[in-house]
């Protein structure tokens, strides 16, 4: 039968222009095949088919305007028609013109009210309890309940008393009583000694690797230092962490082969020479390497930290700038995920590891992304969070506990918390510690004296930490101070680190956060451990390298230990064949950095090819041209499944939520209910297999998707294209720290700066309008920035930044701006794609008046003031000129800086031209150059001129008011721009001054205007 397509629901508007037909008659069409594509002036939409079957006819032409209900096309198909979406909607509308009110939910207002009086009249017995004021009114009772609890945990175990602990606070809570504080657990290791599985590995042997590692580690800093004080580096933190990485690289951390993905760790970026330590063990880097450790120009040395980029077979992620390692991880684990759920990827259990230091976690980027990793169940997910108490200058928290901190942040989160604090030497007096007194002064330390008990020695433990009660002083008693020295902490002991690695990698669900207690400087003694300054310590004297050496039992000579040699073991020596077998065990090395990431083959050439017309007298905005493209691009099977539109909560704002009902919003668990716009078009569907990340409010985190996304061609051997939309101002300026982790990265994908421009974005004023994001573009190397003006422009950069990355494979990432203003674009002029790529072309000369001639350069929409600029100047003064469109002033400076830097190397060589030279050399006439941006984007170019150079730009705060007031109040209008060009030429003596002077009076110009900066 035949069927009609309808156009369905499309929320406000109407009279809405068809722009393209995607069928024919005779066309098999499958559902939700695109059958139209629809554009209003805020957003580009596919019609999809809602049947199966084979297209008869066409009721429209490219151009109609239609709106709901008007009917786009006739189906042929068996079923009985679909109009389901039509049909919906207009009984809802039935019901609600017979009554506003539902007589469902009249039925529930009844009952609810008849609910109001009964509990009024109910009265409360208030009942008075004794104050306990934290301490036990009656031990006895206390003493029942206690024994109650022991008698279920032994009969029916842990979770059953859990699972009554529950109820009672549940119960508690109804009954009117404070919910009992569940943020925190008492002070001592989550998983009881008991329960902990027992590493399998041979202890001797890794307790020598482990030292050997601390020892060369230490040694790498001290001896760069030696040669060069400027250096730098850190021993204590990795002689903090060093069992926290060993026993993840002897038992836990798979590495990527031809059969397993491996395992993702982020590194804490300043434990660096602990990772270089063990892979000189393992035989990957050499003692050469280590002894240029932080030297890294003109000598085969090893980065400061982990830097893909200057490092690329090495590290993978670079996380020194703290906090970021943290939210990177957990956008990571949850990619991971995405591109599991998208059938993109096997599941094969991977994990993603970050190791933090505790001092970190206060940075926003640490802890602002942990409610995301619990709320999408995150079990890929483990941190590991070294507490040793200390940060750089200081105690992390001196008078309270960081570890009880973080729990009670995680716990709240959604977390799974694993405490790691105390080593097996504590587990015995546990045990002996019936009354709970041990934990009641474990409890009520705080960090600050924890520190101190570390920087001192047994005895002072003795007597400040046990000697506070009688019975705990009766307790050590029978110890000599060395045994109290000897009671270790949870991070420092392998076998409680492994049992907690081991839940880790087990739970499900959730997200695990191991929070192990450590020492920092661990092993340096009087030179570093636990004393505020260990963080910088990065020269040992002689006595204390001998004292290190002794204290981890180095077979070094004296006289070895004062070269400051390494230490490697034979090849045949048991350590050695140790540490290699496990790594082999685990699949390889760890970190190592590679990638076997298939090409995406390039898009065909017509998918651009609509943006290469004019559009007639249709106008659109850049970003709606970009919207179309990526349409276009979903169209295309290579690319589409590539394609990552991330977007923080913007969508409608650019137009694109189109693609909400097209490629589907990824959920993790799917929609759980019936979006409120379900009757639209682009109804809000969120989908396992959703393909938009639209990461609601969180630049940082949308940005850290993109790096996910962008690294995926080398983290999961499958390349993405990562393309985030956001609102130019909170791009760069928000988020450049992340940009830059980016480019570390070696991340390939789009940045997208939408309503960018200072004055184009009218309206929004100070805060929103982003008057600098290229110039910040620009500090990065492997960044390639443009501004172009139309869509064919915008065409050309995206086809070759997809070729680039993903066909050449090169590690670059794009930052390009589009703008929200509509207006008319015309097609593409002959031969310009190269010149649109490099930075400008010529587009347009207007020769035909007289001898007088100026050239003008554009940018963005400043472009479209050039232009007009431009008639005025040839229709009302007779001055011809060339009007360039400058895509990136960016890309201009980097020619001009390279071809300037080869010259000068060169003295004795005919000097090269620039090629914004080449492009200015032979045309005559002073140079005007303006942008919606700050003049420091477009003066890039002045050294590269042998001309009169002058350029405007939009300095100073943005400001509310529409486009035109804006253009004119930061002089970037086209009567500034003719006004200054006038100026400009009667500097050089080619017209009379006197026609700026008029020009200055008919456009109303106050010469006495502050400049914009000041106002
Ligand atoms: C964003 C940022 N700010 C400052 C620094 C300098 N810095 C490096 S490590 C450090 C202290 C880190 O303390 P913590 O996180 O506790 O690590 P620990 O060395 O104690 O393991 C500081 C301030 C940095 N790397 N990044
Ligand atoms: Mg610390």
């Amino acid at each position: 039968m035949l069927t009609e397509i309808a156009v369905p629901d499309i929320g406000d508007f109407k009279d809405v222009e068809i722009i393209e037909i995607l069928v024919k008659p005779g066309d098999s069409i499958k559902k939700n095949d695109p059958i139209v594509t629809l554009e209003s002036d805020k957003s580009s939409v596919e019609v999809p088919s809602p049947l199966e079957g084979k297209i008869s006819s066409i009721k429209v032409k490219i151009g109609d305007k239609v709106s709901q209900g008007s009917v786009v096309a006739l189906v042929e198909s068996n079923k009985k028609t679909e109009k389901k979406i039509i049909d919906k909607s207009e009984k809802i509308e039935s019901i609600k013109q017979k009554s506003d009110v539902l007589p469902e939910t009249e039925n529930i207002i009844k009952q609810a009210e008849s609910t109001v009086v009964k509990s009024e009249k109910k009265e409360k017995t208030k009942k008075v309890y004794p104050q306990a004021n934290g301490t036990d009114i009656d031990p006895v009772e206390t003493k029942e309940w206690l024994d109650s609890l022991d008698a279920v945990i032994t009969k029916d175990g842990s979770d059953r008393a859990h699972y009554l602990l529950k109820k009672l606070i549940d119960e508690a809570y109804k009954e009117g009583s404070n919910r009992p504080l569940t943020r925190t657990t008492p002070y001592i290791n989550t998983i009881p000694a008991e329960s902990e599985k027992k590493s399998p590995g041979d202890q001797n042997i890794e307790r020598r690797i482990r030292s050997l590692i601390r020892w060369n580690a230490a040694a790498m800093v001290v001896k760069a230092n030696k040669k060069n004080p400027e250096l730098g580096g850190h021993i204590g933190t990795f002689a903090s962490a060093a069992t926290l990485y060993d026993v993840g690289m002897n038992h836990f951390w798979r590495a990527k082969n031809n059969k397993f993905g491996g395992d993702l760790i982020y590194f804490q970026g300043h434990s660096a020479p602990g990772m270089y330590a063990r892979a000189f063990l393992e035989g990957r880097l050499t003692a050469k390497q280590l002894s240029n450790f932080r030297q890294e120009v003109g000598v085969d040395g090893l980065s400061s930290y982990p830097h893909p980029w200057l490092m690329p077979k090495f590290w993978q992620f670079p996380t020194v700038s703290m906090g970021l390692g943290a939210i990177l991880s957990i956008y990571q684990a949850r990619f991971t995920k995405y591109l599991i759920n998208r059938g993109l990827l096997k599941d094969e259990g991977r994990k993603i590891w970050a190791f933090l230091g505790d001092g970190e976690m206060d940075e926003p980027e640490s802890l602002g992304a942990i409610s995301l990793a619990s709320r999408e169940k995150l079990d890929n997910l483990i941190f590991v969070i070294n507490c040793n108490l200390q940060r750089l200058d200081g105690p992390v928290r001196g008078n309270g506990k960081i570890i009880q901190e973080l729990e009670g942040i995680f716990r709240g989160a959604g977390w799974n918390v694993i405490k790691v604090i105390w080593g097996s030497y504590w587990d015995s007096l546990l045990a002996k510690d019936k009354t709970g007194l041990l934990i009641k002064r474990m409890n009520e330390c705080v960090d600050g004296e924890y520190q101190a008990f570390k920087a001192n020695d047994g005895a002072y433990v003795r007597e400040n930490f046990f000697g506070k009660y009688p019975e705990l002083k009766e307790l050590v008693s029978t110890m000599t101070d060395r045994d109290v020295w000897k009671l270790n902490r949870g991070g420092h002991d392998p076998h409680k680190v492994y049992a907690a690695y081991n839940e880790a990698i087990k739970k499900k669900n959730q997200p695990t956060v191991i929070l192990a207690k450590t020492i920092k400087g661990y092993g340096m003694g009087k030179s570093g451990e636990s004393i505020n300054t260990t963080h910088q310590q990065k020269k040992l004297g002689e006595e204390d390298l001998l004292y290190y050496r002794d204290r981890f039992d180095i077979p070094l000579t004296d006289k070895q230990v004062k070269n400051i040699e390494f230490y490697k073991p034979d090849e045949n020596s048991e350590e050695i064949k140790y540490i290699k077998e496990r790594r082999m065990r685990l699949g390889g090395n760890l970190p190592e950095r590679s990638s076997f990431a298939k090409p995406i083959k390039k898009p065909s050439n017509d998918i651009f090819e609509n943006m290469m017309k004019a559009s007639g007298s249709r106008e659109m905005s850049t970003t709606m041209a970009l919207v179309r493209m990526l349409t276009s691009l979903l169209r295309d099977k290579n690319i589409s499944p590539r394609l990552v539109p991330i977007i923080p909560d913007e969508a409608r704002t650019f137009g694109m939520e189109g693609f909400f009902q097209k490629i589907g919003i990824y959920a993790h668990e799917g929609q759980k209910y019936e979006p409120v716009d379900s009757e639209q078009l682009s109804f809000y569907k969120e989908e396992k297999k959703g393909q938009v990340l639209e990461e609601g409010l969180t630049e940082s985190g949308a940005m850290s998707s993109w790096i996910a996304a962008g690294t995926s061609y080398t983290n999961h051997d499958l390349e993405m294209i990562p393309i985030y939309t956001f609102y130019s101002m909170f791009g760069f300026q928000r988020v450049m720290d992340l940009i830059w982790a980016g480019g570390d990265s070696q991340s390939r994908g789009f940045l997208i700066g939408a309503t960018a421009g200072r004055t184009t974005l009218a309206g929004e004023g100070l805060q929103h309008q982003d008057g600098h994001s290229h110039v910040l573009a620009s500090t990065i190397p492997n960044c390639i920035s443009y501004d172009p003006t139309f869509a064919y422009e915008l065409a050309v950069i995206l086809k070759e930044g997809l070729t680039r990355m993903h066909d050449k494979q090169e590690n670059i990432f794009y930052y390009i701006t589009v703008m929200n203003e509509n207006y008319t674009h015309p097609a593409i002029a002959k031969d310009s794609e190269k010149g649109i790529l490099k930075g400008m072309y010529l587009f347009k000369e207007f020769n035909n008046r007289g001898k007088i001639k100026i050239q003008l350069l554009g940018s963005g929409t400043i472009l479209r003031e050039m232009i007009s600029a431009a008639e005025i100047l040839s229709k009302e003064y007779n001055i011809d000129s060339d009007v360039w469109s400058v895509t990136s002033f960016n890309e201009l400076r980097k020619d001009g800086m390279e071809t300037e830097r080869k010259n000068l190397l060169n003295p004795g060589e005919k000097p090269k031209k620039s090629y914004v030279e080449k492009c200015l050399e032979n045309r005559s006439g002073p140079i005007i150059a303006a942008s919606d941006y700050i003049r420091t984007f477009a003066d890039q170019i002045r050294p590269y001129l042998s001309k009169p150079f002058y350029s405007f730009g939009t300095d100073g705060y943005g400001r509310s008011d529409g486009r035109k007031q804006l253009r004119k109040f930061f002089e970037v209008d086209k009567e500034h721009i003719v006004t200054y060009a006038l100026s400009a030429l009667a500097k050089e003596q080619l017209v009379p001054s006197k026609y700026a002077e008029q020009a200055i009076k008919k456009y109303k110009i106050d010469k006495n205007k502050s400049i914009p900066t000041e106002l």
